[in-house]
């Protein structure tokens, strides 16, 4: 096996693909976009460990793989305590230099298998926990999940007469995460792979528990086309929905410079899971300023956190 050891200030690309051509992504699939370009900064190096959802699935039809590194799966609520045991294991071992990654959907890391992602963090088990964040339970069929933000139609809260999709906001893991108090988190898109790569790198130098969340839109899921993938992913973070900020123990937070926001309308119609909020109505128009609100919010904390950012990205 090569000695890929990650040196944390280079900004080399490994070329070669971990997660191997040939699975079976959706085209224009956000999460694939995202664990490649992780697993490119992590190298063969690792274990790596997956809650059951769509990375699972279409890494795993029966019978094949496209892991080219040891790779575990067990279920969809217990990755994080998978991830320990490994961890725990490779310790008692005396076996160092082998990172363990854990990776989860956010129906995975924000409900179904929050305790045992809050029981890992809080024990301090030495884990790179990444979360691919397509805002929903896609794998069975796009239900709503606590990531799912305010006002989407999803097949749980469909937009019909009388309903305008989910009423309850995003729950805000990444912060939640980091009440925890651990050495590294971090949110990130696959729109800004550059800085995705860096955190990523910064996260693998630091020891313990360690966050990393992306934003990965889901073609399927929330109704665009393939190639619109990255484009809406962009979106989503120039208009202030999707902010991307990181945060070492004892440094200020940095935020990901949002420089001339782009309206949430801009980001929200290009999805038909938001089609419902344009049919002319002021329930509709009123849903729309409300999210607006929340982006402004977004945008306003950021830029609170923006010095020393060191990122001109946005
Ligand atoms: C205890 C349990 N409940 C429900 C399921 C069915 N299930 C498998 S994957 C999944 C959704 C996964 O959602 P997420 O973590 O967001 O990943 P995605 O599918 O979006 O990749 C569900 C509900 C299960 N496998 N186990």
């Amino acid at each position: 096996m090569a000695d890929t050891k990650v040196d944390p200030r280079s900004r080399d690309v490994r070329d070669d693909e971990i997660l191997a051509p040939g699975h079976r992504a959706c085209p224009g699939c956000g999460t694939a976009i995202a664990i490649r370009t992780v697993m490119r900064v992590v190298g063969r190096r690792v274990i790596v460990v997956t809650a059951t959802g769509c990375l699972e699935t279409f890494t795993s039809p029966h019978g094949y793989s496209a892991w080219e590194v040891p790779w575990v799966h067990s279920l969809f609520e217990n990755a994080p305590a998978v991830a320990s045991g490994v961890a725990a294991a490779l310790r008692y071992l005396g076996r160092t230099g082998v990172p363990v990654v854990a990776i989860g959907g956010d129906g995975s890391s924000f409900d179904i298998g929050f305790g045992a992602l809050s029981g890992m963090l809080e024990r301090g088990d030495d884990v790179l926990y990444v979360c691919y964040d397509n805002e929903g339970y896609m794998n069975t069929g796009f239900q709503r999940s606590g990531a799912t933000p305010y006002g989407a139609s999803t097949s749980t809260t469909p937009a019909a007469a009388g309903s305008l999709g989910k009423t309850e906001h995003k729950k805000d893991l990444a912060r939640l995460v980091l009440d925890h108090d651990i050495p590294y988190v971090a949110t990130a898109s696959i729109a800004f792979p550059a800085d995705l790569m860096a955190k990523v790198r910064r996260a693998l130098a630091i020891k313990g528990p360690r966050y990393i969340q992306i934003h990965c839109p889901c073609c399927l899921g929330w109704g665009f086309d393939p190639s619109e993938t990255v484009r809406i992913a962009r979106l989503g973070v120039q208009c202030g929905l999707v902010p991307i900020w990181e945060q070492e123990r004892n440094t200020p937070r940095k935020s990901l410079a949002v420089r001339n926001p782009v309206p949430v309308e801009e980001y929200l119609r290009a999805q038909k899971r938001f089609s419902h909020l344009f049919d002319g109505s002021e329930e509709g128009r009123r849903v729309i300023r409300e999210i607006q609100l929340i982006a402004n919010r977004n945008l306003e904390d950021m830029s609170a956190s923006l010095s020393g950012a060191g990122t001109s990205e946005g």
